[in-house]
C-alpha cells in the first residue's frame, strides 16, 4: 500500500469530512484492508457519525438488489439528497473498488459527485463483515452522506452481520426466491421491515406475493407490519413506491424515540458481533499456534479427553477465564 503516504490521519480524516471523493474511497480501502490508519481515522470521526439513515438491502443473489439500488439512487437524487452505497460481497476478497457487476449496474450516478460508490471484500477480515461495514458506513456517514445503502447477498444467517446496523430493511425476493420464504417461515431470517418483490414483470410474482403474504400473516404481533411493494427494477416500476415504505417505516421508528432505541441496540450488537469474530479468530490462531492446545484436541478425537475439559483447559490457557 505504497498509495497510503499520502494522507495522514489528520489529512484523511478532514478530507473524509469535507467529502472528498479520494479521501472516502482511501479511507474505505483502509477499512477493507484492516489498516490501523482506518482504525484511528474512524475513531477520531466517531463523535460527528450518527446523521446518515442507513438503509440495508439484502437478498438472494441475482434477485435485483444493486439494480434497486440504482433505481432507489436516482430517485432520492431527484429530492436532492445525498448518498452513499455501499456493496458487500460476502465471498471475494479484496476487489479494489468495485466488482464488475455493481460498476455497471450503478454506473448511472458515477459521474455524480454526491453519490458515493463502492464494493467491498471482506474475506479474511479479523473482525468480520460487520466491522468492515460498520467502519465503512462510519465514514460514509461522516462524510455527510445523508442516506447510505448497505446491500448484501443473503437468505439466512450470514447478512445479519452486515445489515444489523441498517435503520431499515429491505428485503429483496424475486418470483421463485422460494427459499426465502421458506427461511422466513422457520424463523432463520428475520422479518425486514419492507419487503421488494422485484422482476414483476415475471409470471410467478404474483404468486410469490401471495406466498410472502401468507407467511408475513403468521407474526401478527408486531407494531410494525412489514409492507410487500412489487417492483421493476430495470424498468425503474414502483421505486418511487418502495422509496414511500422506507420512508414510512423511517417516520415510524422516529416516532416515539424508536430510532434511537434501536439504534442503541444495533450498535450494542455490532460491537458485540466484532468482539465475537475477533475472539473467534484470536481462538483459532492460538489453537493452531500452540501444540499443546493441539494436543487437547487429538486427545478428544482418541477419547482420552472429554470434550469439555478440553475446552476448559483451552479458555482458561487463551483467555485466562474459568468457569
Ligand atoms: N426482468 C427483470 N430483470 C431484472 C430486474 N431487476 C434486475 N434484473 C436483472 O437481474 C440481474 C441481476 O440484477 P442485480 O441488480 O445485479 O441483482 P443483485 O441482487 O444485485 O445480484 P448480486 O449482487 O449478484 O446478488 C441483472 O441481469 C438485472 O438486469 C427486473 O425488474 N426485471
Ligand atoms: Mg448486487
Amino acid at each position: 500500500m505504497a498509495a497510503r503516504r499520502d494522507f495522514t490521519r489528520e489529512s484523511l480524516a478532514d478530507g473524509v469530512r469535507a467529502g472528498d471523493r479520494r479521501a472516502l474511497a482511501r479511507a474505505i480501502t483502509l477499512v477493507e484492508n484492516s489498516d490501523p490508519l482506518a482504525y484511528e481515522v474512524v475513531r477520531d470521526l466517531y463523535p460527528e457519525t450518527g446523521r446518515a439513515y442507513a438503509v440495508g438491502v439484502t437478498g438472494p443473489p441475482g434477485v435485483g438488489k444493486s439494480s434497486l439500488i440504482n433505481a432507489l439512487v436516482r430517485h432520492v437524487r431527484g429530492q436532492d439528497r445525498s448518498v452513499g452505497v455501499i456493496s458487500v460481497d460476502p465471498s471475494s476478497p479484496f476487489t479494489q473498488g468495485a466488482l464488475l457487476g455493481d460498476r455497471i449496474r450503478l454506473a448511472d450516478h458515477f459521474l455524480d459527485p454526491e453519490v458515493f460508490i463502492r464494493s467491498m471484500g471482506t474475506r479474511g477480515h479479523l473482525g468480520g463483515l460487520a466491522e468492515a461495514t460498520l467502519q465503512a458506513l462510519l465514514v460514509l456517514d461522516a462524510a455527510g452522506k445523508e442516506l447510505v445503502f448497505l446491500e448484501t447477498v443473503g437468505t439466512g444467517q450470514g447478512e445479519v452481520e452486515v445489515i444489523g446496523i441498517a435503520d431499515t430493511v429491505v428485503l429483496v425476493l424475486m418470483p421463485g426466491s422460494g427459499d426465502s420464504i421458506q427461511a422466513l417461515k422457520a424463523g432463520i431470517m428475520e422479518i425486514p421491515d419492507v419487503i421488494a418483490i422485484n422482476k414483476m414483470d415475471h409470471p410467478a410474482a404474483k404468486t410469490m406475493l401471495n406466498e410472502v403474504r401468507s407467511v408475513l400473516s403468521l407474526d401478527k404481533g408486531r407494531a410494525w407490519k412489514p409492507p410487500i411493494v412489487i417492483n421493476a427494477a430495470v424498468r425503474g416500476e414502483h421505486v418511487p413506491e418502495l422509496w414511500e415504505q422506507v420512508e414510512a417505516h423511517r417516520a415510524f421508528l422516529e416516532s416515539d424515540g424508536l430510532l434511537e432505541e434501536q439504534r442503541r441496540k444495533n450498535l450494542a450488537g455490532e460491537v458485540f458481533a466484532v468482539a465475537s469474530a475477533r475472539a473467534k479468530v484470536h481462538l483459532e490462531h492460538a489453537v493452531a499456534d500452540d501444540p499443546e492446545l493441539r494436543r487437547l484436541l487429538d486427545e478428544v478425537q482418541s477419547r482420552k479427553l472429554d470434550p469439555l475439559t478440553a475446552v476448559r483447559e483451552i479458555m482458561e490457557k487463551v483467555f485466562k477465564v474459568g468457569d
